[in-house]
């Protein structure tokens, strides 16, 4: 039985996280109202193209969709923080529709028990329920996050030196970021592309040493979060997808944790985070009729079915070359040495 969605009037008697398009609806999401007045700033940024058709432009320091730009500038500048918020932040492909599955089921469980048939994952894609909140800058729907019961559950790929200081410094707010071994991430990014635009892997691998990547350079995006986490762990937590892959219930159990929302030894007994992983499994996603079907995204329309695709490690392999593979490690670990972040095994 579906949930009725709950309107935005009686958002004040819910508790977060809620279901972002159950509060919000999603009717309107095609009409974009992008905020003005940034076209002077834009106008002057450097500016490239990826893969021949997707133009970035630098700020400060970060490749951004063109597209996206005026949203994460309103964000940094209009941004109402709200204690308790919690900012799920990733470089592309690494994870983030798991960690918002994860997030989402973990936080809400009294509302919404994880193997409930009409638990809200199971009806919506991840990322109808956990926004990207840029892109609701970028959309002009930045409202929408006033309807949201606290605590709000949000997402983002921007870098950690590109977050409204409101909530990068806030005390009140807290970020889980998810990495990937590169090579991975950038094969994951190739197929997502793929699946809108054409194109040979080589011609995405050749941009990455230069750092010309979505949301990149990724070395800058890995490292600001993994200084962010050692200065303040309590407020930011890194985590890696191959470790989540490899203790789903433990790495359940360190989110619930550090949300505040710790499961108690009953849960525990009871398999309550191990039902939390059964839910947020790639295996149960790809089977959800939701997931199977329809598509989503602010600018382009990715079937919701590209997000769901291996979920493994390694796969690289069967796209790079020995030398290439060389090549995006050495960078890799030249660009994080000293740091104490490493990939190489
Ligand atoms: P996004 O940045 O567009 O939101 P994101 O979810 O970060 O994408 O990354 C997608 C990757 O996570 C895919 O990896 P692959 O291409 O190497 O297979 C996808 O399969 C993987 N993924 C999605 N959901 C899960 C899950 N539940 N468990 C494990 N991996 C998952």
């Amino acid at each position: 039985m579906a949930m009725a969605a709950p309107t935005p009037s009686a958002s004040c008697c819910l508790v977060g996280p809620v279901p972002f398009n159950d509060v919000v609806g999603a009717e309107d999401d095609d009409r974009i109202t992008p905020p003005e007045g940034y076209g002077h700033i834009i106008s002057t940024l450097p500016t490239i193209g990826i893969l021949g058709r997707f133009v970035h432009h630098q700020y400060q320091g970060a490749w951004l969709l063109h597209e996206r730009i005026p949203g994460v500038l309103s964000f940094q500048r209009r941004f109402s923080p709200r204690p308790g918020d919690v900012l799920l932040t990733s470089p592309p492909k690494c994870g983030t529709t798991w960690l918002k599955a994860m997030a989402f089921a973990t936080m809400g469980r009294a509302a919404y028990p994880p193997t409930a048939a009409d638990h809200p994952l199971r009806r919506l894609n991840p990322h109808e329920c956990v926004p990207f909140i840029d892109d609701l800058f970028s959309a002009g729907h930045d409202a929408k996050l006033e309807a949201l019961p606290s605590p709000r559950l949000l997402s983002t790929h921007m870098q950690h030196s590109l977050l409204p200081a409101s909530l990068a410094e806030n005390p009140n707010a807290k970020i889980v970021y998810i990495c990937r071994e590169p090579k991975d991430m950038l094969v994951s990014m190739w197929h997502f592309a793929n699946t809108i635009h054409p194109c040979h892997f080589s011609d995405l691998f050749e941009s990455t040493p230069s750092g010309k990547s979505t949301d990149g350079p990724m070395w800058d995006h890995l490292l600001g979060y993994w200084r962010a986490s050692k200065a303040n762990p309590g407020r930011v937590l890194f985590l890696r997808y191959e470790e989540v892959l490899l203790n789903p219930v433990d790495s359940v159990i360190k989110l619930a944790q550090f949300l505040m929302v710790p499961f108690s030894a009953a849960d525990e007994a009871v398999g309550l985070p191990a039902d939390i992983v059964n839910l947020c499994s790639i295996k149960t996603m790809k089977g959800l009729q939701v997931n199977k079907t329809g598509a989503s995204g602010l600018f382009y329309k990715f079937p919701h079915e590209s997000y769901f695709r291996k979920g493994v490690t390694g796969d690289w392999v069967n796209h790079m070359t020995p030398e290439m593979a060389q090549r995006l490690d050495a960078i890799v670990e030249d660009k994080l040495y000293g740091s104490g972040l490493s990939f190489s095994s």
